[in-house]
Protein backbone atom coordinates (compact mmCIF):
# COMPACT_ATOMS: atom_id res chain seq x y z
CA UNK A 1 0.00 0.00 0.00
CA UNK A 2 2.74 2.19 1.35
CA UNK A 3 4.64 1.45 -2.13
CA UNK A 4 1.57 2.16 -4.53
CA UNK A 5 1.10 5.68 -2.65
CA UNK A 6 4.64 6.40 -2.80
CA UNK A 7 4.49 5.52 -6.46
CA UNK A 8 1.47 7.70 -7.49
CA UNK A 9 3.40 10.40 -5.46
CA UNK A 10 6.71 9.90 -7.71
CA UNK A 11 4.58 9.70 -10.78
CA UNK A 12 2.91 13.19 -9.88
CA UNK A 13 6.40 14.91 -9.18
CA UNK A 14 8.07 13.72 -11.84
CA UNK A 15 4.94 14.66 -14.03
CA UNK A 16 5.50 18.46 -12.35
CA UNK A 17 9.27 18.70 -12.74
CA UNK A 18 9.73 19.72 -16.56
CA UNK A 19 6.61 22.30 -15.86
CA UNK A 20 8.05 23.97 -13.06
CA UNK A 21 11.31 24.34 -14.20
CA UNK A 22 10.36 26.25 -16.82
CA UNK A 23 9.43 28.96 -14.38
CA UNK A 24 11.88 30.37 -11.88
CA UNK A 25 9.61 31.27 -8.68
CA UNK A 26 7.75 28.00 -8.20
CA UNK A 27 10.83 25.89 -6.77
CA UNK A 28 9.57 26.56 -3.65
CA UNK A 29 6.47 24.33 -4.36
CA UNK A 30 8.91 21.57 -5.61
CA UNK A 31 11.03 21.86 -2.59
CA UNK A 32 7.35 22.16 -0.38
CA UNK A 33 6.55 18.45 -2.23
CA UNK A 34 9.82 17.12 -1.33
CA UNK A 35 9.59 17.63 1.98
CA UNK A 36 5.67 16.72 2.31
CA UNK A 37 6.91 13.27 0.73
CA UNK A 38 9.96 13.05 2.60
CA UNK A 39 7.85 12.96 6.03
CA UNK A 40 5.60 10.60 4.39
CA UNK A 41 8.09 8.03 3.07
CA UNK A 42 11.15 8.42 5.78
CA UNK A 43 11.74 4.67 5.43
CA UNK A 44 9.91 3.48 2.10
CA UNK A 45 13.37 3.00 -0.18
CA UNK A 46 11.63 3.10 -3.48
CA UNK A 47 11.37 7.06 -2.65
CA UNK A 48 13.71 9.74 -3.70
CA UNK A 49 13.63 13.07 -4.18
CA UNK A 50 16.15 13.64 -7.45
CA UNK A 51 15.20 11.15 -10.53
CA UNK A 52 18.10 10.75 -12.24
CA UNK A 53 17.90 11.28 -16.05
CA UNK A 54 19.15 9.72 -19.41
CA UNK A 55 22.62 11.63 -20.14
CA UNK A 56 23.75 9.44 -22.73
CA UNK A 57 21.99 6.66 -24.71
CA UNK A 58 24.10 3.89 -27.34
CA UNK A 59 22.96 1.56 -29.05
CA UNK A 60 25.18 -1.90 -28.74
CA UNK A 61 25.82 -3.64 -32.08
CA UNK A 62 27.27 -6.52 -32.88
CA UNK A 63 30.91 -7.22 -33.01
CA UNK A 64 33.08 -10.12 -32.80
CA UNK A 65 34.94 -11.27 -29.79
CA UNK A 66 36.59 -14.20 -27.97
CA UNK A 67 36.78 -17.81 -30.41
CA UNK A 68 33.72 -16.69 -32.99
CA UNK A 69 31.41 -15.35 -30.40
CA UNK A 70 29.42 -12.76 -31.36
CA UNK A 71 28.50 -9.64 -28.71
CA UNK A 72 27.01 -5.89 -28.22
CA UNK A 73 29.20 -4.32 -25.88
CA UNK A 74 27.52 -2.17 -23.52
CA UNK A 75 30.13 -0.73 -21.63
CA UNK A 76 33.94 -0.73 -22.92
CA UNK A 77 32.89 0.76 -26.14
CA UNK A 78 34.76 3.66 -27.76
CA UNK A 79 31.48 5.99 -26.79
CA UNK A 80 31.38 4.73 -23.50
CA UNK A 81 35.07 3.33 -22.35
CA UNK A 82 33.93 2.89 -18.54
CA UNK A 83 31.38 4.22 -16.22
CA UNK A 84 33.86 3.44 -12.58
CA UNK A 85 33.60 1.14 -11.21
CA UNK A 86 32.20 -0.73 -14.60
CA UNK A 87 35.08 -1.60 -16.94
CA UNK A 88 32.94 -3.22 -19.67
CA UNK A 89 29.33 -4.92 -20.15
CA UNK A 90 28.97 -7.26 -23.10
CA UNK A 91 25.39 -8.98 -24.23
CA UNK A 92 26.75 -12.06 -25.68
CA UNK A 93 25.65 -14.81 -28.17
CA UNK A 94 27.83 -18.16 -28.85
CA UNK A 95 26.76 -21.41 -30.40
CA UNK A 96 29.01 -23.81 -31.05
CA UNK A 97 31.95 -24.34 -31.94
CA UNK A 98 32.05 -20.18 -30.91
CA UNK A 99 33.05 -19.72 -27.09
CA UNK A 100 36.04 -18.21 -24.76
CA UNK A 101 38.53 -20.62 -24.66
CA UNK A 102 41.48 -20.60 -21.94
CA UNK A 103 42.02 -16.43 -20.89
CA UNK A 104 43.23 -15.11 -17.85
CA UNK A 105 41.84 -12.58 -15.58
CA UNK A 106 43.23 -10.21 -13.04
CA UNK A 107 41.99 -7.01 -10.78
CA UNK A 108 38.61 -7.58 -11.51
CA UNK A 109 35.20 -9.11 -11.24
CA UNK A 110 33.61 -10.94 -14.04
CA UNK A 111 29.73 -11.31 -13.77
CA UNK A 112 27.93 -13.39 -16.12
CA UNK A 113 24.21 -14.04 -15.78
CA UNK A 114 22.47 -16.32 -18.75
CA UNK A 115 19.58 -15.13 -20.82
CA UNK A 116 19.11 -17.88 -22.72
CA UNK A 117 20.90 -21.67 -22.41
CA UNK A 118 23.83 -22.25 -21.03
CA UNK A 119 28.10 -21.81 -20.33
CA UNK A 120 30.34 -24.11 -18.92
CA UNK A 121 33.30 -22.27 -16.72
CA UNK A 122 36.22 -24.12 -16.65
CA UNK A 123 39.17 -23.43 -14.73
CA UNK A 124 42.80 -23.79 -13.60
CA UNK A 125 42.03 -24.81 -10.06
CA UNK A 126 39.86 -27.56 -10.95
CA UNK A 127 36.62 -25.50 -10.32
CA UNK A 128 33.79 -27.05 -13.31
CA UNK A 129 30.30 -25.54 -13.73
CA UNK A 130 27.41 -25.04 -16.14
CA UNK A 131 25.57 -22.03 -15.42
CA UNK A 132 21.59 -22.44 -17.35
CA UNK A 133 19.28 -19.40 -18.35
CA UNK A 134 19.05 -16.99 -14.90
CA UNK A 135 21.58 -18.31 -12.87
CA UNK A 136 24.63 -16.06 -12.17
CA UNK A 137 28.17 -16.57 -11.75
CA UNK A 138 29.82 -13.89 -9.64
CA UNK A 139 33.67 -14.51 -10.23
CA UNK A 140 35.97 -12.19 -7.91
CA UNK A 141 39.42 -12.72 -10.17
CA UNK A 142 41.46 -11.17 -7.77
CA UNK A 143 45.28 -12.09 -8.38
CA UNK A 144 44.49 -14.35 -10.77
CA UNK A 145 42.43 -17.36 -13.19
CA UNK A 146 42.87 -18.60 -15.75
CA UNK A 147 39.38 -20.41 -17.47
CA UNK A 148 37.02 -21.38 -20.30
CA UNK A 149 33.62 -20.24 -21.10
CA UNK A 150 32.00 -22.35 -23.98
CA UNK A 151 28.69 -22.97 -24.86
CA UNK A 152 26.93 -26.09 -23.05
CA UNK A 153 25.53 -27.97 -25.96
CA UNK A 154 24.01 -27.11 -29.90
CA UNK A 155 22.31 -23.88 -29.93
CA UNK A 156 22.29 -20.76 -29.12
CA UNK A 157 23.50 -19.68 -26.08
CA UNK A 158 22.96 -15.78 -24.01
CA UNK A 159 23.63 -13.71 -21.43
CA UNK A 160 25.11 -10.45 -19.92
CA UNK A 161 28.75 -10.42 -18.73
CA UNK A 162 29.84 -8.03 -16.66
CA UNK A 163 33.08 -6.77 -15.60
CA UNK A 164 33.86 -4.75 -12.34
CA UNK A 165 36.89 -3.11 -11.26
CA UNK A 166 38.25 -3.69 -7.63
CA UNK A 167 39.84 -1.32 -5.77
CA UNK A 168 43.47 -1.28 -5.85
CA UNK A 169 44.15 -3.17 -2.12
CA UNK A 170 41.43 -6.21 -3.36
CA UNK A 171 43.31 -6.41 -7.05
CA UNK A 172 45.25 -9.55 -5.50
CA UNK A 173 42.63 -11.11 -2.97
CA UNK A 174 42.50 -14.97 -3.03
CA UNK A 175 40.13 -15.61 -6.06
CA UNK A 176 36.52 -16.68 -4.99
CA UNK A 177 32.90 -17.47 -7.24
CA UNK A 178 29.67 -17.02 -5.66
CA UNK A 179 27.47 -18.71 -7.90
CA UNK A 180 23.23 -18.17 -7.76
CA UNK A 181 20.81 -20.67 -9.19
CA UNK A 182 17.80 -19.20 -10.59
CA UNK A 183 15.19 -20.19 -8.20
CA UNK A 184 17.85 -18.67 -5.53
CA UNK A 185 17.85 -15.14 -6.98
CA UNK A 186 15.59 -13.38 -4.96
CA UNK A 187 12.80 -11.95 -7.10
CA UNK A 188 9.42 -9.22 -6.05
CA UNK A 189 6.53 -8.16 -7.69
CA UNK A 190 4.77 -4.81 -7.73
CA UNK A 191 2.22 -3.57 -9.89
CA UNK A 192 2.72 -5.67 -12.94
CA UNK A 193 6.97 -4.65 -12.65
CA UNK A 194 9.23 -7.75 -11.69
CA UNK A 195 12.47 -7.53 -10.23
CA UNK A 196 15.28 -10.27 -10.13
CA UNK A 197 17.63 -9.07 -7.27
CA UNK A 198 21.58 -10.23 -8.56
CA UNK A 199 22.80 -7.81 -6.29
CA UNK A 200 22.15 -4.99 -3.56
CA UNK A 201 18.10 -4.34 -2.88
CA UNK A 202 15.13 -3.87 -4.41
CA UNK A 203 11.23 -3.85 -3.92
CA UNK A 204 12.15 -5.31 0.11
CA UNK A 205 13.98 -8.58 -1.07
CA UNK A 206 18.11 -8.29 -0.97
CA UNK A 207 20.53 -10.35 -2.79
CA UNK A 208 22.29 -12.82 -0.55
CA UNK A 209 25.75 -11.93 -3.12
CA UNK A 210 28.80 -10.15 -1.65
CA UNK A 211 29.81 -7.05 -3.67
CA UNK A 212 33.42 -6.25 -2.72
CA UNK A 213 33.22 -3.01 -4.68
CA UNK A 214 29.17 -1.94 -3.03
CA UNK A 215 26.86 -2.86 -6.77
CA UNK A 216 23.24 -3.17 -7.57
CA UNK A 217 22.21 -5.23 -10.07
CA UNK A 218 18.41 -5.47 -10.87
CA UNK A 219 16.42 -7.69 -13.87
CA UNK A 220 12.93 -5.65 -14.06
CA UNK A 221 10.34 -7.61 -16.44
CA UNK A 222 7.42 -4.31 -16.39
CA UNK A 223 4.15 -5.93 -18.26
CA UNK A 224 2.46 -3.23 -20.51
CA UNK A 225 1.41 0.06 -18.72
CA UNK A 226 3.40 -0.69 -15.41
CA UNK A 227 6.18 1.28 -13.58
CA UNK A 228 8.93 1.14 -11.30
CA UNK A 229 10.95 3.88 -9.38
CA UNK A 230 14.17 2.60 -7.92
CA UNK A 231 16.38 4.25 -5.20
CA UNK A 232 19.86 4.41 -6.18
CA UNK A 233 22.53 5.85 -3.32
CA UNK A 234 23.88 9.78 -4.84
CA UNK A 235 26.94 8.85 -5.53
CA UNK A 236 26.66 5.62 -7.42
CA UNK A 237 27.04 5.81 -11.38
CA UNK A 238 24.13 4.45 -12.79
CA UNK A 239 23.31 2.58 -16.15
CA UNK A 240 20.41 0.49 -17.71
CA UNK A 241 20.92 -2.02 -20.82
CA UNK A 242 17.17 -2.81 -22.45
CA UNK A 243 16.84 -6.29 -23.27
CA UNK A 244 13.60 -6.62 -24.63
CA UNK A 245 10.93 -3.96 -25.70
CA UNK A 246 10.57 0.03 -25.08
CA UNK A 247 11.05 2.06 -21.77
CA UNK A 248 10.84 5.51 -21.09
CA UNK A 249 13.61 6.67 -18.61
CA UNK A 250 13.85 9.42 -16.47
CA UNK A 251 11.07 11.82 -17.14
CA UNK A 252 7.55 10.21 -18.16
CA UNK A 253 7.37 12.50 -21.74
CA UNK A 254 10.44 11.47 -23.25
CA UNK A 255 10.32 9.12 -25.94
CA UNK A 256 10.63 5.62 -25.37
CA UNK A 257 14.21 4.00 -25.56
CA UNK A 258 14.73 0.24 -27.22
CA UNK A 259 16.04 -2.62 -27.20
CA UNK A 260 19.66 -3.44 -27.43
CA UNK A 261 20.08 0.44 -26.07
CA UNK A 262 22.29 1.68 -22.89
CA UNK A 263 21.34 4.27 -20.95
CA UNK A 264 23.88 6.40 -18.54
CA UNK A 265 22.05 7.59 -15.64
CA UNK A 266 22.77 11.55 -14.35
CA UNK A 267 22.77 12.18 -11.00
CA UNK A 268 20.17 11.84 -8.29
CA UNK A 269 19.30 9.53 -6.09
CA UNK A 270 16.86 7.09 -7.95
CA UNK A 271 15.72 6.15 -11.07
CA UNK A 272 11.84 5.71 -12.77
CA UNK A 273 11.22 3.24 -15.89
CA UNK A 274 7.23 3.51 -17.24
CA UNK A 275 6.53 0.67 -20.18
CA UNK A 276 4.11 2.74 -22.44
CA UNK A 277 4.09 0.28 -24.74
CA UNK A 278 2.00 -2.61 -25.52
CA UNK A 279 4.53 -5.34 -24.91
CA UNK A 280 6.45 -6.39 -22.36
CA UNK A 281 9.53 -4.85 -21.01
CA UNK A 282 12.83 -6.06 -19.96
CA UNK A 283 16.13 -4.37 -18.69
CA UNK A 284 18.97 -4.35 -16.03
CA UNK A 285 19.71 -1.56 -13.93
CA UNK A 286 22.95 -1.53 -12.64
CA UNK A 287 24.16 0.97 -10.26
CA UNK A 288 27.98 1.15 -8.40
CA UNK A 289 30.07 3.02 -5.69
CA UNK A 290 32.62 4.44 -7.82
CA UNK A 291 36.28 3.44 -6.95
CA UNK A 292 37.75 7.20 -8.76
CA UNK A 293 41.54 5.58 -8.93
CA UNK A 294 43.84 5.44 -12.16
CA UNK A 295 42.89 2.47 -14.57
CA UNK A 296 45.86 0.34 -16.59
CA UNK A 297 43.94 -1.73 -18.33
CA UNK A 298 45.96 -4.79 -20.69
CA UNK A 299 43.28 -6.68 -22.11
CA UNK A 300 42.08 -9.51 -19.45
CA UNK A 301 44.64 -7.74 -16.97
CA UNK A 302 43.17 -4.39 -14.98
CA UNK A 303 45.74 -2.68 -12.66
CA UNK A 304 46.45 0.64 -11.22
CA UNK A 305 49.58 1.59 -12.76
CA UNK A 306 51.63 0.09 -15.63
CA UNK A 307 54.18 -0.68 -13.37
CA UNK A 308 51.43 -3.32 -12.20
CA UNK A 309 50.76 -4.63 -15.82
CA UNK A 310 54.34 -5.34 -16.44
CA UNK A 311 54.66 -7.52 -13.36
CA UNK A 312 51.18 -9.43 -14.80
CA UNK A 313 52.61 -10.17 -17.88
CA UNK A 314 55.46 -11.11 -16.08
CA UNK A 315 53.05 -13.24 -13.64
CA UNK A 316 51.51 -14.93 -16.40
CA UNK A 317 54.13 -15.36 -18.58
CA UNK A 318 56.15 -17.51 -15.66
CA UNK A 319 53.11 -18.92 -13.54
CA UNK A 320 53.66 -16.92 -10.82
CA UNK A 321 52.02 -14.39 -7.75
CA UNK A 322 48.52 -16.06 -8.49
CA UNK A 323 49.79 -18.37 -12.10
CA UNK A 324 51.24 -21.39 -10.46
CA UNK A 325 48.53 -23.39 -11.79
CA UNK A 326 49.06 -22.40 -15.43
CA UNK A 327 51.92 -24.34 -15.91
CA UNK A 328 50.58 -27.30 -17.38
CA UNK A 329 47.00 -26.63 -17.10
CA UNK A 330 44.49 -27.05 -20.24
CA UNK A 331 40.53 -26.51 -20.23
CA UNK A 332 39.82 -30.05 -22.14
C1 LIG B 1 37.63 -12.02 -24.58
C2 LIG B 1 39.51 -11.23 -22.76
C3 LIG B 1 38.35 -11.84 -22.33
N1 LIG B 1 33.23 -10.88 -23.36
N2 LIG B 1 31.34 -12.22 -22.66
C4 LIG B 1 39.75 -11.00 -24.10
F1 LIG B 1 38.15 -12.07 -21.04
C5 LIG B 1 37.38 -12.22 -23.22
C6 LIG B 1 36.15 -12.90 -22.75
C7 LIG B 1 34.84 -12.29 -22.89
C8 LIG B 1 33.62 -12.90 -22.53
C9 LIG B 1 33.25 -14.13 -21.98
C10 LIG B 1 31.91 -14.36 -21.82
CL1 LIG B 1 31.35 -15.87 -21.18
C11 LIG B 1 30.97 -13.41 -22.14
C12 LIG B 1 32.64 -11.97 -22.86
C13 LIG B 1 34.56 -11.06 -23.39
O1 LIG B 1 36.26 -14.03 -22.30
F2 LIG B 1 36.73 -12.40 -25.46
C14 LIG B 1 38.82 -11.39 -25.02
N3 LIG B 1 39.05 -11.19 -26.36
FE1 LIG C 1 36.68 -14.91 -18.74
Amino acid sequence: MRAAVTAIANHRILFLLPVLQSFQKPITSIRNRIIVRNIMSETDPTSFTRPRLVTKKVLAKHQREGDGAVVRRCIGRSELKSLDPFLMMDDFSVSPPAGFPDHPHRGFETVTYMIQGGITHQDFAGHKGTIHTGDVQWMTAGRGIIHSEMPAGEGVHKGLQLWINLSSQDKMIEPRYQELLSEDIPSAEQDGAEVRVIAGESMGVRSPVYTRTPTLYLDFSLRPRAEVHQHIPESWNAFAYIIEGEGVFGYQNKTPISANHVVVLGPGDGASVWNKSSKPLRFVLIAGQPLNEPVVQYGPFVMSTQAEIDQTIEDYHYSKNGFELAKHWRSH
